[in-house]
Formats: structure tokens, C-alpha cells, sequence
């Protein structure tokens, strides 16, 4: 494949309302979109890396820097042999940057498969043609907002609720959510690592309310913790932030720090790391779903098709386009009785409004290849 330009531009998007969770709140989306052209085509895909190094340690000005000075180069002298299967190993040698590496595969694998005429779907291995929307539910300033949010998103269709949790709005939210909404309620939490071991009698007491999971209590690089804490309380442990690497989900999945795991292709280097994610897991009999970074139509396209594979058995983070955007950069997924569709067009399958991304770009820049 003959890449001619690659851009790197940067919107900016005003989420519907403010997101918070326990490292931080956000109100509005900064991301870095990379545009590939080739001959015969051209992709995009988006950086889910944030402005604040606090998910994880990308961040966006950093994202673009490595994207430019250190990633690119490499794929530049594969000349002609590029290919999306050769990003990975030409991008190896530099150490961590996974959104970053991510972002590119992703674009490259857009542009090839239009190319071809082939969906993410059919090439990652989708079994599904929908799948099954959750919703995450930020912190709230009152018990009372909370409910009147989950009443909504219960309204619109979601079938499963992941609530964010941190130490004080932890049992009380999960209590509340409950018994306002029954045993019926798909209900799961997510701690964002804001947790230690010291918590576990603590998170025992979350024991009783039948959740799906609990998703990162602590540090992302405590595995042990994270093992000794499932062996303490009932609810499953699943991980999010600890696993970057089809290699971590192994380690995760022998030392027995987790029971499910999020995958998510930006955290792990791409949609084919994540796709070994889940052959790992599956081979375990583990279960994976789905996450989510706040995407837009571009990144949600993608990762609605890999959450069409047999083992993303619980419901992801995979929401319509309007629990986070009034105007995406593509037409807007929409719930289909709680499902949302796997495209099936060439690539994403999704095409980038071009009024829309005039209005929200803030930058560019080209590098010629
Ligand atoms: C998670 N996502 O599962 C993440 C966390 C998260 C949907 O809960 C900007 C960029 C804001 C990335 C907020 C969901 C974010 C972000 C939350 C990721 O842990
Ligand atoms: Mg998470």
C-alpha cells in the first residue's frame, strides 16, 4: 500500500453534559484524528488519547509529538510494503505510546479495507450484526440526579448500566441504582484504579447487589492486588487500565487478577492487539466486552465491529452517538432496541461529515510521505 499524506488534525467537541469519573471531569472532547491518503483511498481513525495525562500516561500534545517524530518515520521506511499487519512490528521498538500506535494502525486499516472493499466487520471476524449498547454513568453531585439519569438512558434502551465509582460514591449510588430499578438490572461499576487493597472489607460490602463486575478497583500495574482482592470479595474483578498487551491479559488471566476483561483498541495498540485480546481470553474462557474512550462515529464504528466477535458476550461501552455528542463527526449511531448496528460498508463503513469537522477543527498538519 502506497500511503501519499498522512494528517493529523485536532477537533474539538462539546460533550452533552459533563462526564466525570474518579480521575477527573471533562466537558469537552479534545482529539487528534488522523487522515491517511492513498492512491485509491483514505481512512480515518481518532486518538483517544486526553488533554491531561490521567487515565492513562498519554496525552494528546505528547500523542501528536510521537505520532509525528517517532512513528511515522518508521512507516515511512517500509516504503511500498506497509501494510495495517506490518504498523505493529514496524512500531515496536518504541516503547508504550499505545494510543498513539493505535490511532495509526487504525487509520491504515480504514484506508486498506476501502481499498478492498472490506468491512472492519468481516475482516476482524464479526459473528453479529448488532450488538447489545451499556451505558457509563458518570459521578453525580446527588443520589437524586444519578437515579433521574439511569431512569433515562433505561428509557432510551440501554441494557446494561456501569456506574463510575470512587471512595464516597461508591455503595450508596450502587444501593440507590438497585433498588430503584430491581434484580433485573445489568448493573456493573467502574473504580478507575481509585482504589488499594486496604479497600477490599470496604468493596465486600458491594458483595450483596449482584453486580456484573467491578472494573479496575486499583492500580493499573497492581496484578497481585488485584488477584488477592478477588479472592476477597464475590463480585468478579474485570480490568481495564492494567492490560495494554495481549501478553498482559495472559499474565492477568493465570495470576488470576481478573475474571473478564475490558478491551478496548486504543489502550492496547489497536484493533489487532485487541483482537488477540480476545483470542487470549476466549482460549481462557474468559469473557470480554468492549470499551469505550468517548470516541465519535469514527472510533465508535470500529469498535462496534470487533465487539461483533464471539467472546464480547457482556455489553460494552459501546453507546449511541448522543450520550456523548448533539452532532457527531458522522451520522449518529443510534439504539435499536438497545442494540446499535455493525456497519457493513467498505472500512468503518462510516463516512466524516465534511461541515461538521470544518466547524470543530482547531488544527492541521500534513506529513508527505
Ligand atoms: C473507562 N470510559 O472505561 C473509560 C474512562 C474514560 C466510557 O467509562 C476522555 C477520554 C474522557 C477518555 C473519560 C468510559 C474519558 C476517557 C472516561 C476515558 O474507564
Ligand atoms: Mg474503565
Amino acid at each position: 500500500m502506497r500511503i501519499e499524506n498522512i494528517e493529523l488534525r485536532r477537533v474539538s467537541l462539546p460533550l452533552v453534559r459533563p462526564f466525570r469519573t474518579s480521575f477527573g471531569t471533562i466537558t469537552e472532547r479534545q482529539i487528534s484524528l488522523v487522515h491517511v491518503s492513498t492512491a485509491g483511498a483514505e481512512g480515518w481513525a481518532e486518538c483517544a488519547a486526553e488533554v491531561r495525562p490521567l487515565y492513562s500516561s498519554e496525552f494528546i500534545d505528547g500523542s501528536d509529538l510521537v505520532i509525528r517524530d517517532h512513528l511515522i518515520p518508521r512507516l515511512q521506511a517500509l516504503g511500498d510494503a506497509l501494510t495495517a499487519e506490518r504498523v505493529g512490528g514496524a512500531l515496536a521498538a518504541v516503547k508504550g505510546h499505545q494510543m498513539s500506535k493505535a490511532v495509526l494502525e487504525a487509520a491504515i486499516l480504514d484506508a486498506q479495507l476501502r481499498e478492498s472493499g472490506q468491512s472492519f466487520g468481516g475482516y476482524l471476524g464479526a459473528v453479529h450484526d448488532r450488538v447489545p449498547a451499556g451505558v457509563s454513568v458518570g459521578i453525580m453531585d446527588s443520589i437524586e440526579e444519578l437515579l433521574t439519569n439511569v431512569e433515562e438512558y433505561l428509557a432510551q434502551g440501554y441494557l446494561r448500566i456501569k456506574l463510575k465509582i470512587e471512595p464516597g460514591w461508591d455503595l450508596a449510588p450502587v444501593r440507590a441504582v438497585r433498588e430503584r430499578f430491581g434484580p433485573e438490572l445489568l448493573l456493573q461499576v467502574d473504580a478507575n484504579t481509585a482504589y488499594t487493597l486496604a479497600d477490599a472489607r470496604h468493596l465486600a460490602r458491594l458483595d450483596p447487589f449482584d453486580l456484573l463486575l467491578i472494573e479496575q478497583p486499583l492500580g493499573e500495574r497492581d496484578l497481585l492486588g488485584h488477584a488477592a482482592l478477588a479472592r476477597l470479595i464475590s463480585t468478579p474483578v474485570c480490568l481495564d487500565e492494567s492490560i495494554e498487551s495481549a501478553q498482559d491479559a495472559a499474565a492477568a488471566i493465570s495470576l488470576g487478577a481478573c475474571s473478564i476483561i475490558n478491551v478496548k483498541p486504543s489502550r492496547v495498540g489497536g484493533y489487532l492487539e485487541a483482537r488477540r485480546i480476545h483470542d487470549v481470553a476466549a482460549a481462557h474462557g474468559v469473557p470480554v466486552w468492549c470499551g469505550g474512550m468517548l470516541e465519535t462515529g469514527i472510533g465508535r464504528a470500529a469498535n462496534v465491529a470487533l465487539a461483533g466477535l464471539p467472546n464480547f458476550v457482556l455489553p460494552g461501552d459501546t453507546s449511541a452517538s448522543d450520550r456523548y455528542y448533539a452532532q457527531d463527526l458522522t451520522a449518529p449511531f443510534v439504539l435499536e432496541n438497545g442494540h446499535l448496528r455493525v456497519p457493513t460498508g467498505p472500512g468503518t463503513g462510516v463516512a466524516v461529515l465534511p461541515d461538521v469537522l470544518a466547524e470543530v477543527t482547531r488544527s492541521r498538519q500534513d506529513i508527505r510521505f
